[in-house]
C-alpha cells in the first residue's frame, strides 16, 4: 500500500530523497497553493515528516483528518502540539537515543571554551598579538562545581563527562532522581548560587520559557558561567545579554537562541560569550542516524502500527 506523507520542510539532502522514494511524498514548503493541496489531498495524508525547528503548524491538525503519525528529526518537540496529537491518537516520534552523546559533547566543549577560551586563544595567535604580550590567564575547569538544569538522558551524559574532569556535580529537575549519584537542589536559583558552571538541558516550550531569568543569572554571579544547549526560549536572552555586558556573570556558551538564526548584535559584540549555531547534534554520524530514524519511524508505524522512538507527552 502506498502511504501519503506530508513533508513540512526540507530536512537534509540525504533524507529528502529517501522520503520521496519510500512514500507518496507531498512537499509542503514547495506548494504554490497550500490550501489547494489540502483540499485535494488532506483526506489522504496519514503521515507527516518534519524536524525540530519547523515542527507542525497548528492549523494543519484541523486540515488532516486522516493523520496518524508524525516523525520529527530531533528531540525537541516544542513546535508540535503533543497534547493535541495524543488526543487524536496520533503517534509522534523523535530522534530519541541517537543524538544524546553529541549534544553532551558540545555542552562540554562550550563549557571548556568559555572557561579556557580556546577559540579566543586561536584568534589571539592568528592576529599576531602573542608576539606583543602574554596571553591572559583563563579559568580552571577541573575540580569546579557543575550545576545541571534537567537531568534527563543528555544531562546524565553531561554529568558523566564532567566527572571525567573531576568536577563536583549537582542538578535540579522537577523531581529528585533516586538513581542519580549527584546532589539535588530543589530550585534553579539555589543550584545557580552553588555552582560555577550552570548547564541548561531542559526541553523547550511554555513550561520552561525564561526559566533562566535575571534572578537565576544574579544567583549564578560574577564568577559563574552559563551554558545553554537546550532551547533559546529557556533563557531570558535580554537579561542574559545585560548580565554579560555588566559582567554580572563571567560568561556564557550558547548553542541556541530565542530567535534563531538571529543572534542579537549586543551578544555578537561581546568577548565573554561563545556562540555556536545550534549544532548540538550536527555531526555526520549523528545526523545520518537521526535522518534514518525519520523514515524508519514512519515505516515502522505503517508496517507494525507503532513508531520505534515515541515521544512522551
Ligand atoms: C537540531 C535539536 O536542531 O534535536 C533537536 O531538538 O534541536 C537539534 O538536534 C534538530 O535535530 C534539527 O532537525
Amino acid at each position: 500500500m502506498t502511504h501519503t506523507v506530508l513533508q513540512i520542510g526540507s530536512i537534509s539532502d540525504y533524507i529528502d530523497p529517501k522520503l520521496a522514494q519510500t512514500f507518496r511524498l507531498l512537499k509542503w514548503w514547495e506548494q504554490p497553493q497550500p490550501d489547494a493541496l489540502l483540499a485535494a489531498e488532506g483526506a489522504n495524508i496519514t503521515g507527516i515528516a518534519t524536524n525540530a525547528p519547523v515542527g507542525v503548524p497548528p492549523a494543519l491538525f484541523d486540515r488532516l483528518p486522516a493523520l496518524k503519525v508524525i516523525s520529527s528529526r530531533g528531540v525537541g518537540l516544542d513546535k508540535i502540539d503533543l497534547a493535541r496529537a495524543q488526543a487524536r491518537g496520533i503517534q509522534v516520534a523523535g530522534s530519541f537515543g541517537v543524538l544524546n552523546g553529541c549534544v553532551a559533547d558540545l555542552a562540554m566543549a562550550l563549557l571548556l571554551d568559555t572557561a579556557r577560551r580556546v577559540a579566543a586563544a586561536d584568534r589571539y595567535v592568528r592576529s599576531g598579538q602573542w608576539a606583543q604580550r602574554r596571553y591572559p590567564l583563563t579559568t580552571r575547569v577541573h575540580g569546579k562545581k557543575l550545576g545541571i538544569v534537567g537531568l534527563g538522558q543528555i544531562g546524565t551524559l553531561i554529568a558523566r563527562r564532567a566527572a571525567g574532569f573531576d568536577m563536583e556535580i549537582a542538578y535540579t529537575s522537577r523531581h529528585a532522581r533516586i538513581d542519580a549519584p549527584y546532589r539535588y537542589f530543589e530550585s534553579v536559583p539555589a543550584l545557580a548560587r552553588w555552582c560555577d558552571f550552570l548547564v541548561v538541558v531542559v526541553p523547550g516550550g511554555a513550561d520552561t520559557r525564561h526559566l533562566i531569568s535575571r534572578e537565576v543569572l544574579d544567583a549564578l554571579g560574577p564568577e559563574g558561567t552559563l551554558v545553554n544547549i537546550a532551547r533559546g526560549s529557556v533563557v531570558d536572552e535580554a537579561a542574559l545579554t545585560e548580565a554579560l555586558v555588566d559582567r554580572r556573570i563571567a560568561g556564557a556558551g550558547l548553542d541556541v537562541y530565542e530567535h534563531e538564526p538571529h543572534v542579537p548584535d549586543a551578544l555578537l559584540a561581546l568577548d565573554n560569550v561563545v556562540l555556536s549555531p545550534h549544532a548540538g547534534s550536527a555531526t555526520r554520524e549523528t545526523r545520518t542516524a537521526m535522518d534514518d530514524l525519520v523514515v524508519d519511524n514512519l515505516r515502522a508505524y505503517y508496517e507494525h502500527g507503532k513508531v520505534l522512538t515515541p515521544a512522551t507527552a
